[in-house]
């Protein structure tokens, strides 16, 4: 970890107003220290061994002086999979970029990345530009934007090129959803082609949305109506042969790929033996996989399950793909850990697929709570506090370019910072913890032993033990590079 020996000379020169974290431990992926950090307006400008510290009071000495003592001072968390105000199935998600972000915010999270979206007949230009419309002037935490492509056609390739100039140096394409978001193979080609060439990462959501569509509608024509066949017409097995799809594709035209929300062992599997034989092939899960499952959640009485409708759907814990998940997480098959967070509201927005699954718009809320639901996999043995540093925070920095501006405790880096304490009690709930436009938590009676004290947002401190100090618009563009993360 890097600890730059500073002098009370060097301090003084810094003009803007200091903050010094005291007392705590920092974690990086590598180790875990006790630091402290000294804040210079926007950015960290040094870390500091308690014991070594060259100047007496640091009240006397700084601005602002904030107590860390024995709690965990982490990067602010990374999220590089939201869908605020995401177009689906006929609605809008719920999340607005302000309440998204500020949810966001509240749960530790400091810089998301989220989609524009692009379809058959769209110029790709145009809705970038509508997506930075919808974010600007909003945001409570840093953003950034990958791009969706739901129309291949020679104008997107091209305008591929001026996205990656422009920062959006990653782009998603869809195996699943046919005739909304979908490409098929060939266009899948083109696209991978143009990012082996631009240097682009590929984002792929990797269901065989053709074959899925049959089983849709023979369950609905049997009657089988209920959430829980949206599991079930979903099979691992269609999530598996796309990723091995994906992965040939990739193959062939030596771009890389990143395989976003994995929910099947089976693909990780796929994804394992690729990464083995040395290919640029990363994994992406979030926390639906490794916690909910298609039993209990969408499985749940009535109509309830429709709250956990996604797409990879929710698998079977009697499988164990979740215990599978982690272990991945462990060996490092599964880089980041993001939310898809795209939730809607079950009155009057879930509710549109009553009595037919196809017509629940697909998604869920996390945004919130991934860093907290992360943090008790550490607590119950499933992954080391470096590691889950390092997969909600400093991988997706590094995979999508914004290291070592983000994702690092580290002098140079935005002052994103986390003040995590593990000696307080969690009680996810709707009335509790909850700060998404959302009629119901996803996450609703998940207890975490831990619980984010404070979070700063480029020097500013945005949320304070539950109170939320930030604002619309503090939040700023994020100009991506290409990714850091490539073999
Ligand atoms: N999956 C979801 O569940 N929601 C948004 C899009 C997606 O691929
Ligand atoms: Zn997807
Ligand atoms: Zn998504």
């Amino acid at each position: 970890m890097a600890m730059g020996p500073i002098t009370l000379q060097d301090i003084r020169s810094v003009a803007m107003t200091t903050t010094y974290i005291r007392g705590g431990t920092v974690v990086s992926p590598t180790g875990s220290q006790p630091l402290d950090v000294l804040v210079d307006g926007e950015t960290i400008a040094a870390l500091v061994a308690p014991e070594l510290a060259p100047f007496g009071d640091p009240d006397q000495t700084f601005d602002r002086v904030l107590d860390a003592s024995g709690t965990y001072v982490i990067p602010g968390g990374v999220d590089a999979h939201t869908h605020m105000e995401m177009p689906f199935g006929g609605t809008v998600a719920s999340d607005t970029f302000e309440s998204g972000t500020r949810a966001a915010a509240h749960g530790g999270t400091t810089t998301i990345i989220d989609f524009a979206i692009q379809r058959q007949g769209e110029r790709v230009q145009d809705t970038l530009a509508a997506w930075h419309a919808k974010a600007q002037g909003n945001c409570a935490i840093d953003y950034g934007f990958h791009q969706i492509l739901g129309g291949v056609d020679s104008d997107a390739l091209k305008a591929m090129d001026e996205l990656v100039a422009e920062g959006v140096t990653s782009f998603k394409l869809f195996m699943a959803y046919p005739g909304v978001y979908y490409s098929d193979d060939g266009q899948i080609l083109r696209a991978m082609q143009q990012c082996a060439g631009n240097g682009a990462l590929t984002m792929m959501h990797a269901e065989n949305g053709i074959a899925i569509d049959q089983l849709v509608a023979q369950h609905i024509e049997r009657g089988e109506t209920s959430p829980y066949y949206h599991g079930v017409s979903r099979p691992w097995e269609l999530e598996e042969e796309a990723t091995h799809r994906a992965i040939m594709l990739a193959r062939v035209t030596g771009a890389p790929l990143y395989v976003v929300h994995v929910s099947a062992k089976q693909a990780m599997e796929q994804i394992a033996t690729a990464r083995g034989a040395g290919a640029n092939v990363f994994a992406e899960t979030c926390p639906q996989y490794l916690y909910l499952s298609l039993e209990e959640q969408l499985g749940a009485a009535g109509f309830e399950g429709a709250k956990w409708v996604c797409s990879t759907p929710l698998r079977s814990r009697e499988e164990r793909h979740q215990d599978e998940l982690w272990r991945y997480i462990r060996t490092g098959d599964v880089a980041t850990v993001s939310t898809d967070h795209c939730p809607f509201c079950f009155k009057g927005q879930k509710e549109m697929g009553l009595g037919d699954f196809s017509k629940i718009p697909n998604g869920m809320a996390g945004v919130e709570h991934r860093v907290d639901l992360m943090y008790q996999g550490v607590v119950n043995g499933k992954l080391s506090l470096q590691r889950w540093v390092d997969v909600c925070a400093t991988t997706p920095a590094r995979m999508f370019g914004l290291y070592p501006r983000k994702g690092i405790i580290s002098p140079g880096a935005d002052a994103d910072i986390v003040i995590y304490d593990p000696n307080v009690h969690t009680s996810i709930g709707f009335d509790k913890t909850h700060h998404s436009n959302l009629d119901h938590s996803t996450w609703e009676g998940f207890e975490i032993d831990g619980g984010v004290r404070a979070v700063m947002s480029r020097g500013t401190v945005i949320v304070d033990r539950g109170q939320y100090l930030g604002r619309a618009g503090h939040g700023t563009y994020l100009k991506r590079g290409l990714s850091q993360y490539l073999i």
